[in-house]
């Protein structure tokens, strides 16, 4: 039987039949690998596998179809496997908040930097539109006009006052990881869009979340009405903590990137090297200080990682 894995808990998996059939719960042999992945887990949310019921009535995995892509993040222990959050998804969104709590645009760039990295696309939510100054609005504003003009999609809305039927095109018939810091809507926004059903359960998770920090299980909340996905990862703050190499970070800011182009030298990292084109675009404007000063702070991170 052909699945969509939607739910892990570390030795077992929940799997949704591709034929329409009740949840299924499956395990994996012990010895389980995928080519070329050193993973803790070898199967992810999200993946489509291949199950087998054998005569006790046990499930089992018994193979993974080739993944779009993939968000890992490096183990909790040192070794150097990575654990896999999630799989095969359509889309990122940022949850964003210009208040109540601030959301810091260098969270926002980093967040959609690894996006760019993991080739995932991005959409930046901005919530909490009841509750905000004017000043506030125009700081929304802003963010906006900034992050449209570099090609993300934005909207604003109001979880509390969701009006779904603008929410929900966004999310219907994709599978899409919601993230955002804590306090901005995130469980709001879910149990929202996806109805009733699904709070008890988001409730749940919550609970056992917080009295394990170290979790990593993730699960897929499914929508009704127009099918789709959306994925809570407790751990998926750690969606801006990709390894990255210092040359490739400018690849992952997009304007940094097209001006970065007219440098002098193909490893110019933009710190005020000979020649270096993006510094004055900086200067004149074509590249936001915001985005710049987070440039320079996932830089600051790679400098960091040396010496761990
Ligand atoms: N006024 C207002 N309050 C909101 C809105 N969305 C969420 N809230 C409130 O903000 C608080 C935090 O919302 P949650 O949905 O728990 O936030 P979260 O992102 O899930 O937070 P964590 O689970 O800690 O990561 C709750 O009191 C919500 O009622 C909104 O659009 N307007
Ligand atoms: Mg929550
Ligand atoms: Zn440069």
């Amino acid at each position: 039987m052909r699945g969509l894995v939607i739910k892990t808990t570390g030795n077992s998996y929940t799997v949704q039949p591709a034929d329409g059939g009740g949840l299924v719960t499956a395990y994996v042999k012990g010895n389980f690998r995928i080519r070329g992945i050193r993973s803790t887990n070898p199967v992810a949310v999200g993946d489509y596998v291949q199950v087998e019921r054998l005569p006790d009535g046990t499930n089992w995995i018994t193979d993974i179809e080739d993944r779009r892509n993939y968000i890992i993040r490096r183990s909790a222990n040192l070794s150097k496997q990575t654990h896999i959050l999630a799989a095969n998804i359509d889309q990122a969104v940022l949850l964003v908040t210009v208040a109540h709590p601030v959301t810091s645009t260098t969270f926002i760039d980093r967040f959609l930097a690894t996006a760019e990295a993991y080739r995932v696309p991005a959409v930046l939510l901005f919530n909490k539109t009841d509750i905000l100054t004017e000043d506030e609005m125009r700081t929304l504003q802003e963010w906006q006009e900034l992050y449209r003009s570099l090609g993300y999609e934005t909207f604003a809305v109001s979880a509390t006052h969701l009006d779904a039927d603008t929410v929900l095109p966004l999310f219907a018939g994709k599978v899409s990881l919601l993230s955002g810091n804590s306090g901005v809507g995130k469980s709001t926004l879910l149990n929202a869009v996806a109805g009733r059903e699904i709070t008890r359960t988001a409730e749940l998770s919550a609970q056992h979340d917080s009295g394990m920090h170290t979790t990593t299980f993730s699960e897929m909340y499914p929508l009704e009405g127009g099918g789709g996905y959306i994925i809570d990862t407790p751990g998926i703050k750690g969606f801006g903590a990709v390894a990255m190499e210092k040359e490739e970070i400018s690849h992952y800011f997009r304007e940094i990137f097209r001006f970065g182009r007219a440098c002098r030298y193909g490893n110019c990292l933009h710190l005020g090297e000979t020649g270096c084109a993006v510094i004055p675009a900086v200067e004149k404007g074509g590249i936001a200080l915001s985005r710049y000063e987070s440039y320079l702070s996932l830089l600051g991170d790679c400098e960091e990682s040396k010496y761990r």
